[in-house]
This record gives C-alpha cells, structure tokens and sequence, in this order.
C-alpha cells in the first residue's frame, strides 16, 4: 500500500509533541501529515522531521483523506471526534478513556493482544499509562503462571495531567523556593514537594477512576476476566516516568529468578536488578526510553506465590505516543486498513 495519511489531534499537548518526535524516530512512512489543536493554536507551526507543518482547525472534513487518526486531546474532544474520524474512513488510535472499555473496540498492547486488532471496527484505544507499564511487566509472567491477584500502589509523574500540571508544577516549586505562595489550579492541592492519593474521580467504592481503570483494562488486554487488582494511584512531584510497586499473587509459586528470566525474555521489557549495587529501575533513567524496567524482584513475604516488584516506564512513550505508532505499524503489518471510500 502507499505511504498512509495521518492526522494528528492534539499536536501541541504532551503526548502529541511526543507522538511526532517518535515518528521521526521510528521512520513511520507517511505519505501526508496534518496537525491540528485547538482554535488557540490555529496558524502556529511545528517542525516535524524537517518540515515547518501549519496547526489546522480539527474539523470532520479533516479525516476524510487521513488512513490514521492519532487523538490525544481530552477525553471529551475523544467523545465528539473519535466516531467522525471513524465514520469517516480513517483507522482511531485513541489515547483517551472515551473508548477503552468499549466491547466493540480492541484495547491494545502490541506486545500482548496485537490479534485484538483483527477485530476493529476502525477504532484501537490504547491503555491508561500505569495499566500499560504493568501489564508488560506481568504478562510474560501470567502466561507461565496465571495471576490471581495484583496489589499495586503507583507513584505518578506530573505530565500524564497534561502540558498545564507541568507548568503547574514549575511555577510552584519556583514559587515555594524564593519564598511566595504557589497558585493551585491543576490538581486539587499542591503538587509542589507533595505526594496526592488522588488521581481521577472518586468513585462509590472508595477507589478513583484511574485505580477502576487498572483494574478493568488490566482484565481486557490479557484476557483475564478473574484477574483482582487493588490499586492506590499516587501523583508524585516528577516530570516524567510512573513508578508502580507491584505485589502480585499467583497460581502456583514462583521463584524470583524464574519471574526475572520470563520479564527479561519479553520484548520491550528490561529487568535492572542489582540492589546490592544500587541498580534498580529509575524515574530519570527511564525517561525518553521506549522500555518498561524492572527490579526489585523479590519474594512477597506476605503471601506464599507472591512476588513483589518494583516497575518503571516514560507514561509519554510507551505509556502513550510509543504504544500509538506500534499499533498503526501493527495494523499496516497486518493489513487491516481498509480501502477508502
Ligand atoms: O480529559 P482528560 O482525558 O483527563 O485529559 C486532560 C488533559 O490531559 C492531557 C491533555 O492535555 C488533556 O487535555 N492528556 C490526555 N491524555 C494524556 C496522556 N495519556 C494527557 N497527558 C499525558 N498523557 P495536553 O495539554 O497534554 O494536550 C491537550 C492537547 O489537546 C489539544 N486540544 C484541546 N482542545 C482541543 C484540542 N485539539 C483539538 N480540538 C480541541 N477542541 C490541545 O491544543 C493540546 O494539543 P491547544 O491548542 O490547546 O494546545 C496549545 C497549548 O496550549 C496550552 N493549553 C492547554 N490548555 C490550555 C492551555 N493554555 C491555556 N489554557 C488552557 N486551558 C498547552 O500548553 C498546549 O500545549
């Protein structure tokens, strides 16, 4: 097939400024690339590899030539634009929530459920950012040794809010050290040298949206409806990279070194598991990466089959822009575009 067109919405936001940079990256063939953001962005330009492209209005006629729609924009512009660009011809890979539970639409992790791409509809969804980095780090490890159960408390960088959290957190930790008194807008109290038990909505059970989406996109990508997850979603003043300490309990034991091997042998995964020299996986070492890190492996001595670990991935790459562009080459690799008009 010839080069595909994409149109990107949401150019200017955190993982579209990503998104582009990956494509330049990963040399995605693309035949004709179009930019769009809000109407305050409209007339500005971005450089994409080489090319000073024009932000355009996100109108439906947009989609109308475009083989990719890439959405990262909110989950309410999702909502409106996600079946326009659909019904349009173009195939959604969407980053919001809009879709992802969605029975008629595949949620996907390359690497784990790529065949769910066989079944579009001309919209994939990619996973919550803390659902992904989890799910490549236990995958392997549920495949040898089904899992029964997943505690998991996640230490959540500032840019899964958005390009408006990052300069949030700038202007107030700037703020807090000459002395003055930091605005809180974003989030509902200080991010600034704090840690906030509260990511999303609270919900009837007690638990937050981001913690029910843990659970039940953790259950759809790997095809485990009996999976239990308990999860504690923390925001944490970092730029970059959610950290997550994972406690899982499986079916049968599971020594340490068998759960390093098995992550180890899984493509896109990289165990960092050196405690005696001070080598585990880090926040700043896993930015700008496409890889999930892994360390701290370790028997849960809380729990016979249990195995507790500590896990590490860029939210923008693979926890976004990156899982995006795997599935638009999966889906050219698989040759389920479908002919226009
Ligand atoms: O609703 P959700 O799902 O909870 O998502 C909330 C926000 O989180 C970000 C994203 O913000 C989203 O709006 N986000 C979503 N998924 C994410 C993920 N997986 C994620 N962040 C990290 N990981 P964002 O700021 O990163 O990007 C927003 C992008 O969407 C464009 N946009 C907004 N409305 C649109 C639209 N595009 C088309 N049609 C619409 N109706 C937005 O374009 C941006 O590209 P822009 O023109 O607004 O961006 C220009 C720059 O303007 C700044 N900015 C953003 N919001 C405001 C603002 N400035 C002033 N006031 C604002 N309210 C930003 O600096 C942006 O770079």
């Amino acid at each position: 097939m010839a080069n595909p067109n994409v149109v990107v919405v949401g150019a200017t936001g955190a993982v579209g400024r990503v998104f582009l940079r990956i494509l330049e990256q990963r040399h995605f063939p693309v035949n004709r690339l179009r930019l769009c953001a809000s109407p305050r962005s409209i007339g500005k330009r971005i450089k994409v590899n080489g090319d000073e492209l024009p932000l355009e209005a996100t109108t439906p006629e947009i989609f109308d030539d475009a083989d990719f729609a890439f959405i990262s924009a909110s989950t309410a512009v999702s909502r409106e634009l996600v079946p326009v660009a659909a019904q349009r011809g173009a195939f959604v890979i969407d980053d919001s929530s809009a879709y992802r539970m969605d029975p008629k639409v595949p949620l996907v992790v390359p690497e784990i459920n790529p065949e769910d791409l066989e079944w579009h509809r001309n919209i994939s969804a990619i996973p919550n950012c803390s659902t992904t980095q989890m799910v490549m780090a236990l995958y392997p490890l549920h495949k040898a040794n089904p899992i029964k159960r997943i505690i998991v408390d996640t230490y959540q960088a500032v840019s899964g809010t958005g390009t408006l959290a990052m300069e949030e957190l700038r202007e107030q930790s700037r703020s807090l050290l000459d002395g003055g008194a930091p605005k809180v807008a974003v989030y509902p109290h200080r991010i600034a040298f704090n840690v906030m038990p509260h990511i999303e909505p609270f919900m009837e059970d007690g638990y937050t949206r981001e913690e029910q989406k843990m659970l039940y996109e953790t259950r759809k990508i790997m095809h485990a409806p009996d999976i239990a997850v308990s999860a504690t979603c923390v925001r944490v003043p970092v730029y970059l990279s959610h950290s997550e300490a994972v406690h899982v309990e499986f079916t049968e034991p599971m020594e340490p070194e068998e759960a390093r091997d098995l992550m180890a042998a899984f493509p896109g995964v990289i165990v960092v598991d050196d405690p005696k020299k001070n080598q585990y996986p880090l926040a700043i070492d896993a930015a700008d990466k496409d890889e999930v890190f892994v360390g701290r492996i370790r028997k849960d001595s809380s729990c016979a089959n249990g195995i507790a670990m500590w896990v590490v991935s860029d939210n923008l790459r693979k926890g976004a822009a990156t899982n995006a562009i795997q599935i638009a080459e999966e889906v050219v690799k698989r040759e389920l575009l479908r002919p226009r008009g």
